[in-house]
């Protein structure tokens, strides 16, 4: 097992890797920015290393500069959590060459699945169910638009760099095709430095479905259920639940065995994501694999009741996987609190939380870095913290929610709490029946007379 493991992240993400790996008795290194000084992930390690400015491109996002402190601190693995370097090929190659353990999968693993065409080809190979789409990257206007024709309308763009949204866009109709090609194509320049552009069906009103996965490094993989993630605004996910209310027994075994499948199609090793599509008749698709842990493995821990963070280390460190299924023995629910305002378009809100009182009792569960006195750094994104209720039925667990987002108090700056608060009395949220466009036009009533 690693004696002692850098840290390459911050917040509330290196507070979660840092607790686990207390419980481990591996020794912890936290690396900040010098916006972070103050952060409690850098109070709670066993050594910390001030790594630059608050730009992240000069702190956690710096390679050289996260070597540099695994290398004077001597430790044997980094873990580099979610988001910042996570899913960086070259940064997973550099710890290779250094010798230190990267946790996470290989770099080859990274790039297959980066390139969103190339992860698609390879999903094509191995069976695993596809969106309808082009061959490949468009390379032909003329062409492509006679593949939208066959595909039929509405037809959706997405960039071969892209994910989460970026460089995607919908086309309702033929003579709406080259104007958009031509925008999708200069967004992906401009965000990723590759303009390759893919065509795919759109489909309507769809769940996010997606199946957290472990592999080892001896060729077992395991699935251990899904998280429904449909409720999100422009991309940014707000709350996730498992299992996912719209996933039966039987469903939850199909898509589980086309996961498993995806993630052997590369041999994949380590913890990870395989995201699906499902559209009103049941019918899923493949839509991008995630190789990190991600922000919302918490509620898969609660309704498995595994550490995931701890699998993930076992795995890096050579433990094999165990198991094929995982199923859900709870029902849990996240909320994502942010500094966000979201009686103003969910306009970011830096500044000094003033008071905080964070809600406790059974079935809770809240994962942060934040204190009363904590100041947010605007540098970075704007995540608080994750509150979590898990209870044996959805209903009891949206019960949970509702008393404990009741009991936190957090004054100084705005937050997405108001907004969790409306969702769990919408009606469309509670029988459980909502789409990706659920929160399209979703409106905060006034602010309650107490705020
Ligand atoms: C789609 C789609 C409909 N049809 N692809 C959004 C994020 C990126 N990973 C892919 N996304 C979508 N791809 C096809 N062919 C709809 C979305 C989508 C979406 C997906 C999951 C959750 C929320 C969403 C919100 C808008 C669009």
């Amino acid at each position: 097992m690693f004696k002692k493991i850098l840290i390459a992240n911050r917040g509330e993400v290196a507070m979660r890797i840092m607790r686990t790996c207390k419980e481990m008795g591996i020794k912890t290194v936290a690396v900040y920015s010098t916006a972070d000084r103050s952060s409690l992930h850098v109070s709670f390690a066993d050594e910390a290393v001030c790594i630059g400015p608050p730009a992240s491109t000069e702190s956690y996002l710096s390679i050289p500069r996260i070597m540099s402190a695994a290398e004077i601190t001597n430790a044997d693995a980094i873990h580099p959590g979610w988001g910042f370097l996570a899913e960086n090929a070259a940064f997973a190659e550099i710890c290779n060459e250094y010798q230190v353990k990267f946790i996470g999968p290989t770099a080859d693993m990274i790039r297959k699945m980066g390139d969103k065409i190339t992860a698609k080809e390879t999903m094509i190979k191995a069976k695993v169910p596809v969106i309808p789409g082009s061959k490949g990257l468009i390379k032909d206007i003329k062409t492509s638009i006679k593949e939208a024709k066959r595909i039929g309308y509405p037809v959706i763009l997405k960039a071969t760099a892209g994910g989460g949204g970026k460089g995607m866009r919908i086309v309702n109709r033929e003579s709406e095709f080259e104007e958009n090609f031509n925008l999708a194509s200069n967004e992906a320049k401009a965000s990723f430095g590759n303009e390759g552009i893919y065509l795919e069906k759109f489909i309507e009103e769809p769940r996010h479905i997606e199946f957290q996965i472990a592999g080892d490094q001896y060729g077992n993989i395991c699935h251990l259920s899904e998280r429904d993630c449909t409720i999100q605004r422009r991309h940014q996910k707000l709350v996730e639940e498992s299992p996912s209310p719209v996933v039966d027994e039987k469903l939850r075994k199909k898509m589980g065995e086309a996961a498993i499948k995806a993630a052997k199609s590369i041999k994949y090793e380590s913890v990870g994501t395989v995201e699906f599509l499902l559209d009103k008749h049941g019918k899923f698709y493949f839509m991008e694999m995630n190789t990190r842990l991600q922000v919302e493995h918490t509620i898969t821990e609660e309704v498995i009741n595994y550490d995931l963070v701890k699998e993930q280390i076992k795995i890096a460190a050579g433990v094999p996987v165990t198991g094929t299924a995982y199923l859900p023995q709870r029902h849990a629910i996240e909320c994502r609190i942010n500094a966000e305002d979201p009686y103003n378009n969910f306009m970011p809100s830096p500044g000094k939380i003033s008071v905080l009182h964070t809600p406790k009792g059974h079935g809770v569960r809240v994962d942060t870095h934040i204190y009363a006195g904590y100041v947010i750094p605007p540098n970075y994104d704007s995540l608080l913290a994750k509150l979590i209720t898990v209870a044996q039925t959805r209903e009891e667990a949206i019960a949970t929610m509702e008393r404990a987002l009741e009991e936190f108090i957090l004054e100084g700056v705005k937050t997405t709490i108001p907004f969790h608060r409306v969702l769990m009395k919408n009606e469309a949220f509670r029988s459980g029946k909502y789409s990706t466009s659920f929160l399209d036009d979703f409106e905060m009533p006034e602010p309650e007379a107490e705020d």
